[in-house]
């Protein structure tokens, strides 16, 4: 449990060594280039003496998804929100996610909020937030710890039902059209190994693939949730394999790029296309190629989250206590309910 008077103490501490730090520059050392002087204590308005510290690590900026979640979670961390937010985009490197987490827990912040880039190699580190005693939530993925309260929650989305949903599509289509008993050839993009996602996704996918001894998965390829990537991949496929029924994409960005190169071999996609897509994320780029028939169905992954890590945060800021992980609202788009949405996607 995190109480109040541990939050004072400690942030006064914080600013207090930011103050000190800003004494021992300003004493007669020369102006050093690299010279980013801390507020001082003047410079410290009374109601910052009040904000909450957080520090913010995000994995990358991979994709449109992404920069939603970012955007999200920095509109509610946020001063006017009564946060004092540090932010570090580790662009796709454990290593630098590690050692921003590290530079936090120095910094004595008062929470630590992370997107994990992957499921595993946090022990270590989360072991040395909770011995400073900051709580840390997960934000988007999941990570495997052996100690599971060495984070409080996890605020995100269920990528194994999301790869389900994906694979239950693709069943109740292939029943529609008479096709439930065709051999139907399909290829899996997947995102950066390793993540809970691409892990998640790929089981719920398989789960209902599983079902169908008429469905023949030809390849499972990493193209590590990228435009430039899935591009590649599906150029490659292509070669490879002359007859691709289905693509199933877990994102929207590898998506475009596998569409751009379906159609620079003189196929097409979608519905009456050449080969079926289904895609993961429904950002609103997407969103439009499931309305013009591009895209045969686009299972939504949330990104804006930073609300209800805000939320989380005020839980524990009262006392109180909360759930160990927290699921946010999603749904899958087709050419059928895709009009009633667009107008009021905000990503
Ligand atoms: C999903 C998120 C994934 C998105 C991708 O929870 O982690 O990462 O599906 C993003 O677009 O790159």
């Amino acid at each position: 449990m995190w109480v109040m008077s541990q939050m004072k103490l400690k942030h006064k501490a914080v600013l207090g060594l930011m103050v000190l730090a800003a004494a021992v520059l300003l004493c007669g050392c020369k102006m050093s280039p690299f010279y980013n002087p801390v507020a001082e204590e003047s410079d410290i308005d009374d109601d910052e003496e009040n904000l909450i510290v957080v520090g913010i690590s995000q994995l990358g900026s991979e994709s449109v998804w992404r920069s939603a979640n970012t955007l999200s979670i920095q509109s509610a961390i946020s001063k006017e929100n009564g946060y004092f937010p540090i932010y570090n985009n580790a662009r796709q490197k454990q290593e630098k996610q590690i050692k921003a987490i590290r530079g936090f827990i120095s910094q004595r912040v008062d929470y630590i909020v992370f997107a994990p880039l992957v499921e595993d190699g946090w022990d270590t580190i989360l072991q040395e937030a909770k011995d400073a005693d900051i709580p840390v939530i997960l934000m988007d993925r999941k990570i495997s710890v052996e100690d599971e309260s060495l984070y409080v929650t996890r605020v995100g989305t269920d990528a194994r039902k999301e790869g389900e949903k994906a694979g239950y599509w693709l069943e109740e289509e292939l029943a529609r059209t008479d096709r439930g008993t065709d051999d139907i050839n399909i290829v899996v993009l997947q995102g950066t190994r390793g993540s809970s996602v691409q892990i998640d996704r790929t089981a719920g996918f398989y789960f209902v693939a599983d079902k169908h001894e008429n469905w023949h998965i030809l390849e499972q390829v990493d193209a590590d949730f990228t435009t430039s990537k899935g591009k590649e991949v599906m150029e490659q496929m292509l070669k490879k394999y002359q007859d691709i029924d289905v693509l199933m994409s877990q994102n929207d960005d590898m998506t475009f790029g596998a569409i751009e190169a379906i159609n620079d071999a003189g196929l097409t996609t979608g519905i009456n296309g050449d080969i079926m897509v289904i895609s993961t994320d429904a950002v609103y780029d997407a969103l439009l190629k499931v309305k013009d028939g591009i895209i045969n169905a686009d299972i939504e992954c949330n990104p804006e989250q930073g609300e209800l890590v805000s939320e989380v945060i005020q839980k524990l800021e009262r006392g109180e206590t909360v759930k160990k992980e927290y699921i946010v609202d999603e749904k899958v788009f087709t050419i059928d309910n895709v009009d009633q949405y667009l107008d009021t996607r905000t990503y």
